[in-house]
């Protein structure tokens, strides 16, 4: 069977890990969100598409759910002594040598599929994991504070921020000109099953719809979501703070409002959700909390039952 996902960071990964565990022989394609990418001290760094690959490639503090297992921050504090700002973001020493390479081959004129490719060779993944993107693009969020009325990268807004500044807009700077990557189209076209993992609806998921062709290609095919909402709240991290700043309930109900038929077949919500509806959607209700790795099989065995009976 041929499926492809798309993803954002811990969400997403923490289904892909149980994706794999539930079709071992399938072959899968992700689509990753390069939408969180920054540039930091000269180099680019990819959070999203890092999540993915060390989670799938064992490589993953699980803990936190980003960076490396056994982590060490000397450069960080090297860099912290020579007062070099931003402060706020914390990059590990292993880290920092994947965004070393990929700088590297970056500025030798890879681009950033082939570099993803060319990282993915060290973790295998055991998935094709594909930016959505070669072209760079940024979510921006518009805050205002004591400096006025202004946009700020997104892990500022996350991370330095914790979200606690309303957003007042969420932008996708450069999505206008950004194509999808080599292979993006072509796996979706040939794919069996689509699914949308419960990554964060605004900017995971609602970021790589927003490259032009992804949303109609998808549209064409069978689509099976899980909801990253369960019971009015997302299960980890501050969606909830995405979606108010586009006007969208956090509730597994509007998620799918969100996302929207055509483009949607099928549509997972957890058992204290059961209820949700739309016209032209399949909804079933299941365990949707991912304590482990069965559990997120189990969640991905039942969208791809779902994507077959569909099809
Ligand atoms: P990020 O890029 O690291 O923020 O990760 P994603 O965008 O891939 O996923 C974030 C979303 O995953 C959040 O909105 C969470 O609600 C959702 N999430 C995390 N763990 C679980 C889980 O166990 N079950 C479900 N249904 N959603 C989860
Ligand atoms: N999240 C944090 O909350 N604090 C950090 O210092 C931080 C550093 C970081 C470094 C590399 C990486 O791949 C991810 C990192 N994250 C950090 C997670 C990341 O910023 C966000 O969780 C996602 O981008 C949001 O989707
Ligand atoms: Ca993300
Ligand atoms: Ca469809």
């Amino acid at each position: 069977m041929r499926i492809v996902s798309l993803a954002g960071g811990i969400g997403g990964a923490r289904f892909l890990r149980g994706l794999l565990t539930a079709a071992p022989d399938s072959e899968i394609t992700v689509i990753g969100n390069t939408g969180d990418d920054i540039s930091l001290y000269g180099l680019r760094v990819c959070p999203d598409l890092d999540t993915v690959m060390y989670t799938l490639g064992g490589g993953i503090d699980e803990e936190q759910g980003w960076g490396r297992r056994q982590e060490s921050h000397v450069v960080k504090e090297e860099l912290a002594a020579y007062g070099v700002e931003p402060q706020w973001f914390g990059l590990g020493d292993r880290d920092f040598a994947t965004h070393i390479v990929r700088t590297q081959m970056l500025d030798a004129g890879y681009p950033l599929s082939a570099v993803t490719e060319a990282l993915c060779a060290r973790w295998r993944p055991g998935v094709r994991l594909i930016p959505m993107s070669d072209d760079r693009t940024e979510t921006h969020v518009v805050i205002s504070d004591e400096r006025g009325r202004r946009a700020v990268h997104f892990q500022e807004w996350w991370v330095r921020l914790r979200a606690s500044v309303p957003a007042e807009q969420i932008i996708l700077v450069g999505a206008d000109e950004a194509s999808p990557a080599p292979g993006v189209l072509e796996a979706v076209a040939a794919a069996d099953a689509v699914i949308l993992p419960p990554s964060n609806p605004v900017v995971s998921i609602g970021t790589i719809l927003q490259i032009k062709g992804i949303r109609e290609a998808l549209e064409g095919k069978t689509v099976v979501g899980v909801s990253p909402i369960v019971g009015g709240a997302p299960v980890r991290g501050m969606a909830d703070a995405c979606l108010t700043a586009i006007g969208v309930e956090t509730t597994a109900q509007a998620v799918l409002e969100l996302y929207g038929s055509p483009l949607v077949d099928g549509w997972l919500v957890a058992e204290e959700d059961a209820g949700v509806a739309l016209a032209g959607v399949d909804v079933e209700a299941r365990p949707l909390i991912m304590h482990d790795v069965e559990s997120a099989a189990a969640i991905a065995r039942a969208a791809l039952d779902m994507a077959v009976r569909l099809a």
